[in-house]
Formats: structure tokens, sequence, C-alpha cells
């Protein structure tokens, strides 16, 4: 008999796989470079929910590609999510003292050590999507990296975050705010959920239907963060709260209001589950993944 899991459950059992597959991928702290390692190994160890990681097992998970190799590319997005939050918490950024429940690396270890240790997960991605345990068809392989350099790159995470600093607490016209998220937030989710399409060679119709599911789901993903910001608890969120109006950052909320927000990531939720149609039942999993992104308080 199998026992259906609860998304909660479905998502930690995702978090266990991925931190054993991370703890065998990073160097052990010894040697010359053990300060570097050990870096490393505290961010990329910690508790985080390991969302991306569970879009690229799902996601990939309706075109059949084997778990093995779902398991490599979700440690690969990871590692590009750790060092984002790494580097974003530097006092050159966003100056956060607390992430994932404990101190920010640049305050367990140093400011220098919290750059290398971001730098080297981010070249470790590309290193596991280059190794051949990730797929057999190097033309697969140059496609995944070519992706998530795509997602992590200027058109992507980073020009996303530049836009933000860029701003400063200048008012952003709303288009450009949900631009800048998309970019900043967003794409890095949309590889997540495209990557198993990438090494299934999936048809363009699951690849269009993908795109859309990431497009509205990164939306009121990045939507939630901005309300946890605002009335969310620390103790749960593990980061500072109330961060974004002290730096008068841009957000949705700003134009939305509370209630809005709430309402739009709603509808971005109901909207993201339109595009799972084509998937039928297989697409449980990613179904109640729209109910929790859009209800979570962590
Ligand atoms: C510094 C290159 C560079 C990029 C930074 C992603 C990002 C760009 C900054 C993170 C700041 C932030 C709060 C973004 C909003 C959405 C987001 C990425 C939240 C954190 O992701 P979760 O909730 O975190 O998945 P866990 O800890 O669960 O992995």
């Amino acid at each position: 008999m199998t026992l259906e899991l609860t998304f909660e459950e479905r998502l930690e059992t995702v978090a266990d796989k991925i931190t054993l597959l991370l703890d065998h991928l990073i160097p052990r702290a010894v040697g010359p470079e053990t300060e570097l390692f050990s870096a490393m190994r505290y961010a990329a160890l910690g508790s985080g929910k390991r969302m991306r990681p569970l879009f690229v097992l799902e996601c990939g998970g309706l075109f059949d590609v084997s778990n093995n190799r779902l398991l490599r590319v979700a440690a690969a997005v990871e590692c590009i999510h750790t060092y984002s939050l790494i580097h974003d918490d530097l006092p050159c950024m966003d100056d956060d003292d607390l992430r994932r429940g404990r101190p920010t690396v640049h305050k367990a270890y140093s400011e220098s050590l919290a750059v290398l240790a971001g730098d080297a997960l981010q070249t470790l991605a590309f290193e596991i999507l280059a190794h051949e345990d990730t797929h057999p068809q190097p033309a697969v392989r140059l496609a995944l990296i070519e992706g998530l350099a795509k997602a992590a790159g200027a058109q992507g995470m980073v020009g996303g975050q530049a836009m933000d600093m860029a701003a400063g607490d200048a008012k952003m016209e709303m288009a450009l705010v949900a631009r800048m998220q998309r970019m900043k937030t967003g794409a890095l989710f949309q590889f997540s959920m495209e990557a198993g399409a990438i090494m299934a060679g999936a048809s363009t119709e699951a690849r269009y239907a993908l795109a859309g599911f990431a497009h509205d789901l990164g939306l009121a993903f990045q939507i939630t963060d901005d309300l946890l910001d605002v009335e969310g608890d620390s103790s749960k969120t593990g980061k500072a709260v109330g961060k974004d109006a002290e730096q008068g950052k841009a957000s949705l909320i700003d134009d939305l209001g509370v209630d809005g927000a709430r309402e739009r990531t709603k509808m971005l939720g109901e909207q993201a589950k339109a595009h799972l149609e084509i998937f039928g039942p297989s697409a449980l999993i990613l179904h109640q993944s729209v109910d929790f992104v859009i209800s979570r308080s962590r």
C-alpha cells in the first residue's frame, strides 16, 4: 500500500534529500581552505525550505526524468539560491544579521569569507551541472548550464537585484516593480520548473504551461515574501521583518495595500493552477504547492 504524502511531508522529504546531497557535494571542512568550506556548509546545510528543489523534482517528475539526475539539478539551483542569500545579506546590500534563524554568514565568519563562500557556491552549481551524472548527453548538460546561467545572471536574478539597488528608496512604477521581481526571484523559479522539461526534451506545449505556472507562482511567492516582511513573525521566517519599509524598498504592497496584495496572490494562485491542467492528476503536489506558497508563514 502506498501512503499519499501531505504537501508538508513531501517538502520535508525533498529538503532532507537535498541537504544530504549538498553535504556530499560540498567539500568537508579540512585543509588550508577549512574556513571557506565551513562557511559554504554553514550556509547551504542550514534550514531552508528547499522550495526550488521541490519544483525541480515535481516538474521533472511530470516527464519521468530520473530522480537522481533531478536531485543533482536541484542541488545546483539551491547552491545558486544560497549564494544569492549570502551576498544579499552583506552590509553593502541588505545588511542583515539573521538568515534561516541563525546569524548571517558575514556575522558568523567575516565579510570576505561571505563573498568567497557565495562565489564558490555559484561556481559549484555549474560544476554539478557539467558532470555526466547529471545527464549522459553533453548537449543537455550544456542546455542546463545555459538555462541556469541566464536565470542567475544579468538578465535574471543579478539584474533584478541591480534594479532593486539602483532604485534605492525612490518610488518605482508598479510595472517596473513586477519586472524587477520577475528577474530577481521569478527567473530562478522558472529555471527550477523548466529544468526537467529540458532534460526530457518535452513538448513546446508542456514547456509553455510550465513557463506560465512559473510566471504566476513566482510573482505570488514574491508578494507573499513582501507580506511576510510587513506582517510576518521573525521567529517563523528566520529573518528580520519590517526591513523593506525601513529601507524604503519598492514592493507591490505600496500600490496594492496589504489586502489588495493578498487578493493578488490568490488571483495569481488560481492562474498558476490553471496552467497545470494539461498535466492532470500527476500535478497534485504542484497544485498543493500553490496553496502553500500563498498561505505560508515562513
Ligand atoms: C545578491 C546576486 C544577489 C542576488 C540577490 C534572491 C535575491 C537576489 C535576494 C534575496 C532577497 C529576497 C528576500 C528576495 C525575495 C524572495 C526570496 C528569494 C526569498 C528567500 O527565498 P526562500 O523563502 O528562502 O525560498 P529559504 O531560506 O527558505 O531558502
